[in-house]
């Protein structure tokens, strides 16, 4: 089998791979990369010129972007039944690119205090956060999972997105929001990640000391 090699920060959009990862359940080789130095570096950047984290590198291919990488992850290791089944490729794909375009978009504006004037909302992805968070609960509502029943990779994205958004007021939290956030944040995966990250974070601060 081909190797399969993590870029990452635990203090970045990496511990969103570092999840679906565990979810995988294959080995994985992890660099943590200190922001400035490590991730500038000639040899960083010839895996990702943007000397962004996360990316992966399995065998001679490279895949970076959040949502790109769970989905190749997903299809390429089918045996842990992350990837949509056929019925549940509509909404797989359609929410896997609402969180990688509109809600990235509404969360970073948010974050950065950029207000869109009113009538150059029609321009932006995500036109206005009232409408992303009715359309995120009408999504959400009726079903324990974005696709329905089954838990898989978009739900690892979504869900971060999701939470992000509301907890930084970019949108409002919602009760259905809350008991998603609940049900992902369940997930033995998700805390072996957690744990492994939190470790990855005290070992960075102990080499810089
Ligand atoms: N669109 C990228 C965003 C990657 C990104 O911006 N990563 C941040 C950390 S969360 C980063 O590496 N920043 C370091 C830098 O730009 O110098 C994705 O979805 O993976």
């Amino acid at each position: 089998m081909d190797d399969l090699h993590f870029y990452t920060n635990p203090q970045s959009r990496g511990c969103i791979i570092r999840w679906m990862l565990e979810e995988i359940g294959v080995s994985y080789e992890t660099h943590v990369l200190a922001y400035g130095g490590a991730m500038k570096t000639a040899d960083y950047l010839a895996v990702n010129r943007m000397g962004k984290v996360p990316a992966i590198r399995h065998g001679l291919a490279v895949v970076t972007e959040v949502a790109a990488i769970c989905t190749y992850l997903a299809e390429t290791f089918p045996e842990a039944g992350l990837g949509p089944s056929p019925g549940e490729k509509a909404d797989y794909y359609r929410w896997m690119f609402f969180a990688a375009g509109p809600l990235e978009e509404l969360v970073t504006n948010h974050d950065m205090g950029f207000e869109v004037p009113q009538k150059r909302q029609g321009m932006m992805g995500y036109g206005r956060a009232e409408d992303v968070t009715a359309t995120l609960e009408q999504a959400l509502v009726d079903r324990p999972y974005v696709c329905g029943d089954h838990f898989r990779a978009v739900d690892i994205y979504f869900s971060s997105q999701l939470i992000w958004c509301f907890n930084a007021g970019a949108i409002e939290k919602r009760p259905v929001f809350e008991a998603y956030a609940d049900r992902v944040s369940d997930r033995p995966a998700l805390k072996r990640a957690t744990r492994l990250d939190e470790e990855a974070l005290a070992k960075m601060k102990a080499d810089a000391a």
